[in-house]
């Protein structure tokens, strides 16, 4: 049996995604952050550098997203999710989910950091223009690998998919302004109608609104 740790609306909700895209059980558990969750020890006995998500597979613990994701993918071939029978196919894949986890998701998590921090508010303004306007730099490269669409692979949907998904609510959060990335506006329109992505975000306690 897999068991997913995840956070609501963290970077957990792509694997919580993917998972629930393969149609076999899980169980998922709630490491709240904005609780401190992920410093308790019996979160640091499955992941000791208490980031969500972690991915126990039958004991065995699994951590960062794309190891993650490729694990998902790997377990469940009969779902699609990843391309093990085209070496290019699955090396873009792993292109893609290596630009979001390394570069993407580390520039918001600057914003994160100094937006609930006492320091933040004190950071030259220079700065912080400079980390959103990297950021939406990347936005634009999201919304032009989805440019052929439907997906990011165009066919077929893949474990990475949630990515651009989860990554659209943040923006939001951040306040940036997404609706002129029409084609990564349109993918999310796309994923808010899979039942599988209603089903995680309803677990996590969210709503398709924000994204
Ligand atoms: N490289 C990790 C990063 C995971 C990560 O940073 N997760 C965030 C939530 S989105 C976290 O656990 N943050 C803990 C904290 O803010 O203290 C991955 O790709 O899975």
């Amino acid at each position: 049996m897999l068991r997913l740790f995840y956070s609501p609306g963290a970077v957990s909700l792509v694997p919580h995604i993917a998972l629930e895209e393969t149609g076999a059980p899980f169980d998922a558990v709630r490491v709240t952050i904005a609780e401190g969750a992920h410093w308790r020890p019996d979160y640091l006995a499955v992941n000791p550098r208490g980031l969500v998500p972690a991915l126990e597979v039958d004991g065995r613990v699994v951590a960062e997203t794309p190891s993650i994701l490729t694990m998902i993918g790997r377990l469940h071939p009969q779902s699609g999710l990843f391309p093990t029978d085209d070496p290019f196919a699955e090396a873009r894949l792993l292109e893609l989910m290596s630009f979001f986890a390394s570069s993407v998701h580390p520039g918001f998590a600057r914003l994160f950091r100094a937006a609930r921090s006492s320091w933040g508010a004190s950071l030259p303004a220079a700065m912080v223009a400079d980390d959103r306007a990297i950021l939406e730099r990347f936005f634009g490269d999201i919304d032009a690998l989805l440019a052929q669409g439907p997906w990011l692979l165009g066919e077929p949907y893949s474990v990475a998919d949630g990515y651009p998904y989860v990554f659209l609510r943040w923006a939001r959060r951040q306040a940036f302004e997404t609706r002129r990335f029409r084609n990564w506006t349109e993918h999310a329109r796309r994923m808010a109608e899979r039942p599988a992505v209603r089903r995680a975000i309803a677990r996590e306690g969210l709503d398709v609104s924000e994204f």
